[in-house]
């Protein structure tokens, strides 16, 4: 079920009471069923009552000590009345736990889900009850050898209820799914189509948009399905005018109401082109973090927090790495003028020989397409990064995956970050067998922070696999501790900003070199959580490759890129 918050929800946000399960007990004592004592002399050794209390949406790591460092399980219950109306059906909706879920509604084992960023919904019309109910949420954050991502990740791994709960209440028949985008390579045609689920799936569908005095009308088939196609002379989506118009999508038994912003963003020869002009993607890597409170971004304010420090940099592009960011993220930067690079966790190492790895891939993949693909800020999707480009099973999966992907969406990009190129002589050797699948080659490359120059920046040659594709630096830069600064006469020492300062200086440089460079994005925007980043002095658990620190102050890298940002 697409577009969660423009439907009738009701909120189930707020405190939760939580039991915390570090060592995977209550499993064994079936915490759901929620015994009840009936002599004095019996007990039961668990309670949700009476314990600590866990807000939601929250990673549960900042918001108890105890919890910091916890991979392993809570149990969460919130108690709710609700009832439904005649002929109307019910579901529970999650934006996103990290990262296995379990769910159950009064005793009741209602649903599973697995995948850390990406939303889920069970229907509960029947097994919602008059009175009180209870929901009781087993989540697991433990890292899985055959998860996404797996083992390895420089990244906190926030736990949790990490995004909004709602009850969402539809018609009998209602609206589950529609892509209302331009088609590819159009400026003015529309083509889409609608998706009902219920007992009534003929039905007739009119698609409004009133600031163009649009009404399409349609019907869906037997299976629930409306094709549509209509054209209008949109007044294009671009980061400098971010135009977005009001949809209303109708049928028989329901009606939602969406934003909806038409462009076209395409590869043409080696360039990006977004509504028929070229586009240099001035990007900045983000991570879904909110750095003041070294919690996990879930809301519009935190969206807006980052988004607007990616606006005063002078991008017009943000990576959202290495995940599928809430919803608040791609719609703020809807409305603020940013494309946006959606991302799976398909982070370096990843069980490609293991099928069930492969399915949760599809899965993940299908739910991060469907959420988004009415939302025109996203123009790439990147459908992994830094995977070891060794094995026929990497290459075929990854292969596949791009193949269901161009499947679900033919109008936007894809790409696949890569790390495999050689770098010898001053030279690069840029090869990937991802890369003939890609519409953009994206690289990500540390030379002067893990690896030393090999000449000067301005000398360095290009040798790309496919020289007729747009190349795009994904990843680049260095760490530094604000404030660490020592002047311009010492520059090559780690963890100073004039060191990071000096590595930006270098590699936009460098930039002039690379053939058909459509985009840059820094390894990143703030300073952030990440407990292999060890140095008790520089880092203290932070990944300090941030133009800012976690406190907003700007290094003196922030400036040149800036100036660059400006320059293009
Ligand atoms: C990378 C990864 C990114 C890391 C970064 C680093 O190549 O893609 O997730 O955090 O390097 O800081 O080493």
């Amino acid at each position: 079920m697409i577009s969660a918050p423009s439907r009738n929800t009701t909120s189930l946000n707020g405190s939760w009471n939580v039991i915390l399960d570090p060592t995977g007990i209550g499993e064994r004592r079936q915490l759901w069923q929620e015994k009840k004592t009936e002599l004095k002399t019996d007990f039961v050794e668990y309670s949700f009552e009476g314990g600590p209390q866990l807000k939601v949406p929250g990673d549960f790591n900042s918001q108890m000590s105890e919890l910091t460092f916890l991979e392993g399980v809570v149990w969460y219950k919130k108690e709710f009345n609700y009832s439904i109306s005649k002929g109307k059906r019910l579901f529970i909706y999650f934006g996103a736990v990290n990262y296995l879920a379990d769910v159950y509604l009064n005793g009741e084992k209602i649903g599973s889900h697995e995948g850390g960023f990406t939303p889920f919904q069970f229907e509960i019309t029947t097994k919602i009850k008059a009175g009180t109910n209870s929901l009781i949420v087993k989540v697991d954050n433990k890292r899985l050898k055959n998860g996404l991502p797996g083992i390895g990740y420089d990244w906190l791994n926030y736990g949790g209820i990490t995004r909004d709960v709602y009850l969402i209440e539809t018609g009998n028949t209602y609206v589950e799914d529609y892509s209302i985008q331009l088609k590819k390579g159009s400026r003015k045609d529309v083509l889409g189509w609608i998706k009902v689920n219920g007992v009534n799936k003929v039905q007739k569908i009119k698609i409004k948009i009133p600031e163009l005095d649009l009404v399409y009308l349609t019907r869906s088939d037997t299976s629930g399905l409306a094709r549509l196609q209509f054209s209008s002379a949109f007044k294009l989506w671009s980061p400098d005018h971010p135009k977005l118009y009001k949809v209303i999508i109708e049928s028989e038994t329901d009606t939602i109401e969406d934003e909806i912003g038409f462009r076209n963003i395409e590869v043409k020869g080696n360039k990006v082109v977004l509504n028929g002009k070229e586009i240099f993607f001035k990007g900045i890597n983000i991570h879904e973090e909110n750095p003041y409170k070294g919690s996990r971004a879930f809301s519009k304010e935190d969206a807006t927090l980052l988004l607007s420090q990616a606006k005063e940099l002078g991008c017009n592009l943000v990576r959202l790495a290495h995940y599928p960011h809430n919803e608040n993220m791609v719609k703020q930067a809807e409305k603020m003028g940013l494309m946006v690079w959606s991302e799976l966790p398909v982070y370096q190492h990843i069980e490609f020989s293991d099928t069930a790895v492969l399915s949760k891939m599809d899965l993940m993949l299908r739910e991060m397409v469907s959420r988004d693909r009415n939302r025109c800020s996203v123009v790439i999707w990147s459908l992994s990064n830094e995977t070891y480009d060794g094995t026929p099973n990497r290459t075929n999966a990854l292969a596949g995956l791009t193949k269901v992907c161009r499947a679900l969406d033919s109008t936007r990009l894809i790409t696949h970050v890569t790390n495999s190129q050689a770098y010898s002589n001053n030279s690069f050797k840029v090869r990937d067998s991802l890369y003939k699948y890609a519409d953009i080659i994206a690289v990500n490359e540390y030379i002067g922070w893990y690896i030393p120059w090999q000449g000067k920046p301005e000398n360095t040659t290009w040798n790309v696999a496919f020289p007729d594709k747009p190349v795009f630096i994904s990843e680049f830069g260095g760490e530094a501790l604000f404030g660490n600064r020592n002047g311009a006469a010492d520059e090559a020492a780690s963890w100073r900003e004039e060191y990071q300062k000096k590595i930006y200086t270098d590699q936009l440089k460098m930039f002039n070199t690379i053939p058909n460079l459509c985009g840059v994005a820094p390894w990143l925007l703030f300073d952030y959580r990440s407990l292999g980043r060890m140095h008790p002095v520089y880092q203290k658990g932070y990944n300090r490759k941030g133009l800012l620190s976690e406190k907003g102050e700007r290094k003196m890298a922030w400036y040149i890129m800036e100036q660059y940002y400006k320059s293009k």
